[in-house]
């Protein structure tokens, strides 16, 4: 059975970026992974694309043939390939029965809240036995500012009521947070969604005319109690796996490795620093479909991106050199090995 990710989220958000990170974490984990193109004014893809809208329908033709502008020809391009979805189906079965897709589509939010192509392909591939969940990419710079944070909050909502697919939420670029200067509250505060009456004060001071109605907002999104987010650093190993067990939850995704396989030493986190055993690892993954590495949760990530980063920046940096003079030490041994006596 197919699984995937339906990556959603606004201009610049980080969904290209996210594609490409997790393309080379799977590759090197040794998990199966294609990324498809979606986004057809996509003209320089950073990860290797096996699917792509382009050699269907281009934004540029589309523009040109049908005097569109760049948001309308998008929509038309979507609405495209909705009529040819067998287009799509046809080079997704390709892929084989085990693929796991992830989908990188555009940045126009109104294809994942209310134009409905992207939901009807969505669909029809949940209908031939698809798993999806949508992976919801929010710029985490909107926290800082706690009437943008209501406005990613009702964007969030929106895009779950209207995709109906299992969904995670998630800050992105996490790493560049402390950089946009103090949060009123801790990370948890904002990821959790569990009390938002505290943002009164702020909404009150920072737009006093609008204060009810964002308090009447705020109350909606309390009440349907939905809305959650994950954090993401794309760069950092730790986050992306930590991601994506949040992912293979909400799809129901186990990955068993196949018999045999090596899991590159450094791709998973072994614990205890024990080096990795392909056996062990299988043995984790298949039993708990669950990726390897520490548990952590949002207190880990605010103390490894806000409130003691330079440490961390530090610790890590060390760490590198270390494997560095490792593998040039390792490299350097392995050449004298090789070396006829006599040479
Ligand atoms: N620091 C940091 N930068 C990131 C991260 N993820 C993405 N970026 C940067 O954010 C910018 C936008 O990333 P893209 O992946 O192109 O964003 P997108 O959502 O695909 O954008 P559109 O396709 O235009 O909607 C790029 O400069 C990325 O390098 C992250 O986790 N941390
Ligand atoms: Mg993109």
């Amino acid at each position: 059975m197919p699984f995937g990710e339906l990556i959603c989220g606004s201009p610049g958000s980080g969904k290209s970026t996210y594609c490409y990170g997790k393309h080379q974490l799977f590759t090197a984990l040794n998990r199966p992974i294609s990324v498809v193109n979606l986004d057809p004014a996509n003209e320089t893809i950073p990860y290797p694309c096996a699917i792509d809208i382009s050699s269907l329908v281009t934004l540029k033709d589309v523009m040109e043939e049908h005097g569109l502008g760049p948001n309308g020809g998008m929509l038309y391009c979507l609405e495209y390939l909705e009529v040819n979805q067998d287009w799509l189906e046809d080079r997704l079965k390709e892929l084989g029965p085990d693929a796991y897709v992830l989908f990188d589509l555009p940045g126009q939010v109104e294809l994942s809240t209310n134009h409905e192509s992207v939901k009807r392909i969505v669909e029809k591939l949940t209908k031939s036995g698809f798993r999806l969940a949508a992976v919801h990419l929010c710029d985490a710079h909107y926290v800082t500012d706690a009437s943008k944070y209501i406005s990613v909050l009702l964007l969030s909502l929106r895009t779950m009521l209207h995709l109906e697919l299992p969904h995670i939420n998630v800050l992105s670029k996490i790493d560049l947070l402390k950089q946009y200067g103090e949060l009123d509250f801790n990370l948890d505060f904002y990821t959790e969604v569990q009390d938002l009456s505290y943002l009164e004060n702020t909404l009150t001071q920072s737009s006093p005319r609008f204060a009810a109605l964002n308090m009447a907002i705020i109350s909606l999104i309390e009440d349907y109690g939905l809305v959650g987010f994950e954090t993401l650093a794309v760069e950092d190993k730790n986050s992306m796996l930590h991601l994506t067990r949040a992912i293979d939850r909400a799809t129901g995704y186990v990955f068993v490795p196949p018999a045999g396989s090596q899991v590159p030493p450094g791709t998973v986190d072994e614990p205890d620093g024990a080096s990795a055993r392909p056996n062990t690892y299988a043995l984790f993954s298949s039993a708990a479909g669950q990726l390897q590495g520490p548990v952590s949760d949002v207190r880990d990530v605010q103390e490894r991106w806000i409130d003691e980063r330079e440490t961390h920046d530090a610790y890590e940096k060390n760490q590198w050199r270390k494997e560095g003079e490792m593998l040039r030490d390792e490299v350097a041994r392995s050449k004298i090995r090789d070396r006829k006596p006599g040479t």
